[in-house]
């Protein structure tokens, strides 16, 4: 693999950052296996939040109105994430770096191509741009932990072949726990302070297996089953679409792009909250991220990408790929007087166009700008946000990561839109799973929010006013 790091505008961003102070840790020795890196990392992190705790634990982050409670907790900050913060203009950071930052700075295939996502997985663990050595050991260690145990394969085949694509892959993961490595120290009485060891093996091992567990759901339901083993010359992200069936190199950077933009989006969204809520009665990884994904496949949320390819198609049978803006906003009118949402439009956090968004509009501005469908998705650009602009009540008009990933995908031939959430869970795990790994690393306790009813809600108001 060649690395891009060594771009000119590389070093300066690298050097910016490092000014900024983006990376609050000091340098860690060099060094190719990332466990060193944690094992130096976390006693500092560890020091860092008690000294947080024990100075600042009195100190107020705003105030819970009635609103808050009752409106899914929107604005309430409640929970620490290390791994990616979102602001609601700029978009995500992943440990400090925007979407285009990492796109220069981590190491890809060939100098100027998109990240790997095992490059992103270390930055997320340690918060430092890895070297192309760093990132190889890395892409090394996944292969080796990469085998799936023949009984995930039973489990999944248990399932109807018409089972949503998203259940098989739930049954997959949780098939996959009985290796839990957690699950085993903590029976056998593990000390608390090294409960991240393990959640270390079963993190890595789960990113590791997704893949190809994915890969087999695909092959399965819409390929007559005929399996396409690993090609281990291959990256992660290169390998998943080989395993798919797609071994265009522009797919491949596709893939390597898709699975780093859909990989964390700070704490508080269903996925990863549930991921984080579950892990915090100590459930092992692959119990946690199976119930991340059970939240992932809602269309409020990670379904949206099926939902939207599903909604285009919909336009172009009724009105044809030519379709005038007039037209769309008559679609887009009637989709909403039906009572529905535009998917891949609003967010919870986001108050501009999701950078994700973006960065899948250039790649497809490069690679495939006459696509019928990604003019579709342009001209949803233009005809969407004014419309819920006009509704009055929704908070972000702008299109999210959602809107455009099903037809980047549609063009290279992943087609079946019913299968895309998988590939955001395939994507997903590197997020959830190293933030799993701080939660232990840190003593993250139980989580355990207060509920009220609405009774109570009534007197503690009445008392106010
Ligand atoms: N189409 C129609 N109505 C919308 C809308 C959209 N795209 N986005 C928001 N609204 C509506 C809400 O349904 C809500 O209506 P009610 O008050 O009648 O219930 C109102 O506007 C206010 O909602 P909001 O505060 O702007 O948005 P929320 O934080 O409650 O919800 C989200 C955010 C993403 C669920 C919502 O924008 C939505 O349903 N979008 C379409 C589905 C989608 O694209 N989801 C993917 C999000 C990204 C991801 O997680 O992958």
């Amino acid at each position: 693999m060649e690395s891009n790091g060594n771009d000119e505008s590389a070093n300066m961003l690298m050097k910016t950052v490092a000014l900024l102070g983006w990376y609050s840790t000091p340098h860690v020795q060099n060094g190719n296996d990332i466990r060193t890196h944690l094992k130096e990392l976390i006693p500092e992190q560890q020091a860092r939040l008690k000294k947080i705790k024990s100075e600042y634990g009195k100190v107020q982050l705003g105030n819970i109105t009635v609103d808050m409670v009752l409106g899914g907790m929107r604005g309430m900050t409640g929970l620490l994430w290390e791994t990616s913060l979102l602001d609601p203009d700029e978009g995500i950071r992943f440990r400090g770096l925007s979407i285009p930052e990492c796109q220069k700075v981590l190491p890809a295939v060939k100098t100027g191509g998109e990240p790997l996502p095992e490059g992103l997985l270390w930055l997320l663990l340690t918060g430092k741009v890895p070297s192309k050595e760093q990132v190889d050991a890395l892409s090394a260690e996944l292969r080796s932990r990469a085998t799936i145990p023949d009984h995930v394969y039973k489990a999944i085949d248990a399932l109807p072949i018409t089972a949503h694509p998203m259940t098989q892959f739930t049954t997959g993961v949780m098939a996959l726990q009985v290796q839990s490595e957690f699950s085993k120290a903590y029976e056998s009485g593990i000390h608390k302070s090294k409960y991240w060891e393990p959640t270390f093996e079963d993190t890595l091992s789960l990113i590791a297996q997704v893949p190809s567990v994915a890969a087999y759901i695909y092959r399965r339901i819409y390929k007559n089953g005929k399996i396409i083993p690993a090609n281990d010359s291959l990256d992660y992200g290169g390998n998943f679409a080989h395993m798919l069936g797609f071994d265009s190199p522009e797919m491949q950077e596709l893939m390597r792009l898709y699975v780093t933009i859909h990989s964390d989006h700070e704490g508080g969204n269903v996925s990863a909250h549930t991921g984080h809520l579950v892990a915090s009665a100590l459930s092992d990884p692959y119990l946690s991220f199976a119930a991340a994904l059970n939240g992932l496949a809602g269309p409020l949320h990670g379904l949206a990408n099926q939902e939207v390819l599903l909604w285009i198609k919909s336009v172009v049978n009724e009105c044809g790929e030519n379709i005038s803006k007039d037209q769309l906003k008559d679609y887009v009118w009637k989709t909403l007087n039906s009572g529905k949402v535009v998917p891949g439009f609003g967010h919870g956090v986001l108050r501009k166009t999701d950078p994700r968004y973006m960065c899948q509009r250039e790649f497809a501005l490069k690679h495939l700008p006459d696509d019928p469908l990604f003019q579709l998705v342009s001209k949803l650009y233009d005809v969407v946000p004014p419309i819920l602009t006009e509704l009055g009540k929704v908070k972000n008009p702008w299109p999210n990561v959602d809107a455009h990933s099903g037809v980047l995908l549609n063009y290279y031939g992943l087609t079946e839109a019913r299968y895309y959430t998988v590939l955001f869970g395939v994507s997903r795990a590197i997020g959830i799973c190293s933030q799993l790994i701080w939660d232990r690393a840190l003593g993250l306790p139980l989580e355990r929010p207060k509920s009220v009813t609405m009774e109570w809600l009534e007197k503690q108001c009445n008392k106010s006013v």
